[in-house]
């Protein structure tokens, strides 16, 4: 079995924060545990405003705590996202996350992250990223 505590993966390489200063992420769990996915805590810092469009993964996210919303740009749609919000990235949709106050939000990425993705300048992920050292 594994496991492991928020508190203690924060103080460790499993802490990953955004060059672009909208997000920091704790990766609990990535591929090199074998669980066919990766987990993750994402804080989005309050005012961030930005596009992402994860080609490579499917995402799911759920939203702990804060307010902010949403949008897809294949139809324009927007989403508010408060706590208990679940939103599924299953189309690879491109989509604009914009963040209200901050926000707390466990992340499910399939394929798993090895641990050191950052988004390119597309907004996804590459699948050959790391490793955590
Ligand atoms: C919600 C979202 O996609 N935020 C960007 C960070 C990502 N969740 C990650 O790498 O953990």
């Amino acid at each position: 079995m594994i496991v492991r505590h928020l508190h203690q993966a924060e103080k460790t390489s499993r802490r990953i924060l955004s060059p672009d200063g909208n997000w920091e992420s704790t990766r609990l769990l990535l591929k090199d545990d074998g669980m066919g996915f990766s987990f993750h805590i994402t804080t989005i810092y309050k005012g961030a405003d930005f596009q992402m469009h994860y080609q490579n993964h499917l995402e799911s996210v759920y939203c702990i705590s804060g307010t902010g919303e949403v949008k897809t740009l294949a139809d324009g749609k927007i989403y508010p996202i408060t706590p208990g919000t679940l939103y599924n990235l299953d189309q690879h949709d491109k989509h604009v996350l914009r963040a209200f106050e901050e926000m707390k939000m466990a992340c499910v990425f399939n394929p798993p992250l090895n641990g050191k993705e950052v988004h390119n300048a597309e907004g996804a992920y590459e699948l050959d990223a790391d490793k955590l050292t």
